[in-house]
């Protein structure tokens, strides 16, 4: 029997939720302090190993286990491990086990899910300040996108996540967004009609409409099947969610217009946060930022190789070596947001430099 992808979302919350429950000791808040040995008990190294974690926690991420940012993930839960002395556990689900990206922002703002790791992009559903992230080219190139990430306004913005009830805790690195379709695209003109698929925020229906083509929004995971059975003619990625979700199978024709640079978030429910020590809390943050390091290194890596591997499955892909018209026929869709992200792209414009 084929169980629908939502009663097994719902399910693993709920399992999930009373694993909590049972780690944290009934739901009440948590306790840090390791347990006292009885007399003639085992030794105290004995007693911590058969205690195990005192708490435990999931983080839920949309890709594959050997992802760039999954691989970010786990480093992360790693490092909170060890800093913790084995005391914090964080189970990192991969491949969507625990949902689409909406879905599982939608329970991390509950706390039915501690931590996840989602693009700025889905953030923009939940937190206006994020949609400045889908707007096109407002970044030249990565370098540029983390000089502004590690600016003041690029922190100002994750801390902002508070008011959407998560707490963000590091950025990762994403690359450019570029489009693909069934059908040849080799300008603009070719994604005149194009029912393509976007990530669901204002910013991304604009953008599709200043190209002439039909935004459709719809979850990660569903894409593969809709350009499979010509629901959608196109969708737009970077190299490597193109090569991993294998949408490169369906849709064989990129065009390198860099249209977005959209960076990834790793961020923990606001509620989960709230329980925690003050020491905890800080080691949290800084295994985040210690991540970044090998999220980084693994996206330079998987990036490479996902471009080396969609190119020998024959994929054509088209140059923009001018991105100029790309940029004049978007430039609407940036004025139209000119006044509301004022100081965030003012920030990014000042990174330029
Ligand atoms: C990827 C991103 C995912 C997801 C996906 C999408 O680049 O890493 O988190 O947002 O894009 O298009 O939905």
């Amino acid at each position: 029997m084929k169980m629908k992808k939502s009663y097994i979302t719902a399910f693993s919350t709920m399992l999930g939720a009373s694993l909590l429950l049972v780690a944290c000791g009934g739901g009440s808040t948590p306790t840090t302090s390791s347990s006292t040995t009885a007399p003639g008990a085992a030794s105290p190294a004995a007693t911590k190993k058969a205690d195990g974690p005192k708490l435990t926690f999931r983080l839920a991420e949309t890709h594959p286990a050997d992802y760039p940012t999954t691989l970010g993930d786990k480093k992360f839960a790693e490092l909170v491990n060890q800093a913790s002395d084995g005391r914090i556990k964080i189970d990192v689900f991969p491949a969507s086990q625990l949902g689409e990206e909406k879905a599982v922002i939608e329970q991390v703002q509950l706390g039915a899910i501690e931590f996840t790791r989602v693009s700025t992009g889905a953030l923009g559903g939940f937190n206006k300040q994020y949609e400045v992230f889908s707007l096109p080219y407002i970044f030249d190139n990565d370098n540029h996108q983390w000089k502004f990430l590690e600016s003041e306004q690029g922190t100002k913005l994750l801390d902002s996540l508070e008011s959407s009830r998560m707490k963000g805790l590091a950025y990762y690195s994403s690359g450019a967004r570029h489009f693909y379709s069934k059908k040849p695209i080799k300008s603009i003109a070719d994604l005149k009609g194009l029912k393509i698929r976007v990530i669901q925020n204002k910013v991304n229906i604009d953008l599709m409409n200043a190209l002439g083509a039909n935004a459709t929004p719809m979850p990660y995971g569903d894409v593969f099947n809709a350009l499979q059975t010509g629901v959608i003619d196109a969708a737009e990625n970077n190299y490597p969610s193109y090569f991993s979700s294998n949408h490169f199978q369906q849709a064989k024709n990129l065009i390198l217009d860099q249209h977005q640079r959209v960076p990834e978030v790793l961020l923990i429910s606001k509620v989960a946060w709230d329980k925690l020590s003050n020491d905890d809390k800080a080691l949290i943050k800084k295994a985040a930022l210690e991540s970044v390091k090998t999220q980084k290194a693994e996206w330079d890596k998987f990036e490479k190789d996902s471009e080396a591997k969609v190119k020998a499955a024959g994929v054509t892909i088209t140059d923009v070596s001018d991105l100029k018209p790309w940029q004049d026929a978007v430039k609407p869709v940036i004025e139209k947001y000119r006044t509301e992200y004022k100081e965030t792209l003012e920030a990014i414009e000042k990174a330029r430099k």
